[in-house]
């Protein structure tokens, strides 16, 4: 990992190196603390875009409010430590993420009034899952590890604790020599991936789960809208694993993993084992909407000025 010159921590910029926590920092034994990832693009006309700041900054303290951990800053603070953290380090193009934890203090469950502690951090991060599987098609397995019972573990909140299982299932598949695990729901239908929504394409008709037992992406949500706009029909609904392995297409959304096409799921290939034309006309749209090419989307990209 590229190391970038200093890290935002309550409001202050320490050097890199420097950004530590103490050892009874109470997230660390728990993971009770939420999180953001957002990706900040160079756009065609050479400033550098933050896509969709104000949206994750709203699901951090979605988050937060989930997770019942009061920021101790306002989301106006946050954003704007979000663009001086790429403004201090020179970044034109990086991944941002936000981190709210609990710090020392009592241990024990319940933490009291440990203090809220914020982070705010920007590298460098180039295609999440390869660009080799941007442009061919990721492989996928489903896992044996379900994804969360929302009366166990809440998915539509960014807590850190909730992605042990993403890394379980992670490990599992990647071991077997798969690049991505599909998590399957508690009740056996198909929830989502380790850090991906999950789409698939059938006789022209696009289908994703419904925001039941998924962290409720803003990727997804911006394809949705592209694909609406486009005139295709979008439907929220549950489905099964084979219905994944007769679709036409399937692909991952994620900040991270952009649009990434799947060409396998559990050795058998989807459509004819090449990313899907839907998929493909999707991809080519997300990368000109985050990076400003088209105008009907700049809303929702904050631009960074004196870079
Ligand atoms: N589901 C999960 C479980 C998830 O972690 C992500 C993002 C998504 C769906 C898509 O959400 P969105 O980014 O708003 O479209 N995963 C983040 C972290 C990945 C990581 O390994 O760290 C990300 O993409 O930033």
């Amino acid at each position: 990992m590229e190391k970038a010159k200093t890290i935002w921590m309550n409001g202050e910029l320490v050097p890199w190196d420097e950004a530590k926590v103490h050892i009874l920092t109470h997230t660390l034994h728990y993971g009770l603390g939420v999180f953001e990832g957002i990706r900040c693009y160079k756009c065609a006309d050479g400033r550098s875009g933050i896509f969709r700041l104000r949206d994750h900054i709203d699901r951090l303290f979605q988050s937060a409010l989930i997770a019942q951990i009061e920021i101790p800053f306002s989301k106006e603070e946050i954003e704007e430590a979000c663009k001086d953290i790429l403004r201090v380090n020179d970044l034109k193009e990086a991944y941002i993420r936000p981190l709210v934890f609990i710090g020392e203090g009592v241990m024990g469950v319940h933490p009291h009034d440990n203090p809220v502690r914020v982070a705010i951090i920007a590298w460098k991060w180039g295609a999440y899952l390869g660009e080799e599987a941007l442009k061919n098609g990721t492989r996928a397995k489903t896992s044996s590890y379900i994804r969360h019972h929302p009366n166990a573990m809440m998915t539509k909140a960014k807590i850190c604790g909730n992605y042990v299982n993403s890394v379980l299932a992670k490990r599992e598949v990647t071991r077997l020599g798969y690049d991505e695990a599909i998590l399957l729901d508690s009740e056996g239908y198909v929830a989502e991936a380790s850090g991906e929504n999950i789409f698939l394409v059938k006789n022209g008709i696009i289908k994703t789960t419904p925001p039941t037992t998924i962290l409720p992406g803003i990727t997804r949500d911006t394809v949705i809208r592209l694909a609406k706009d486009r005139g295709y029909t979008v439907i929220e609904e549950r489905f099964t694993r084979d219905e994944l392995y007769i679709a036409d297409e399937v692909f991952l959304t994620g900040t991270a993993a952009e649009v990434t096409p799947v060409r396998e799921i559990d050795d058998r290939p989807i459509g004819n084992g090449k990313p899907g034309k839907i998929t493909k006309e999707l991809q080519e749209l997300y990368f000109k909407t985050v990076k400003g090419e088209l105008p009907e989307y700049t809303h929702w990209i904050t631009y960074l000025l004196n870079l």
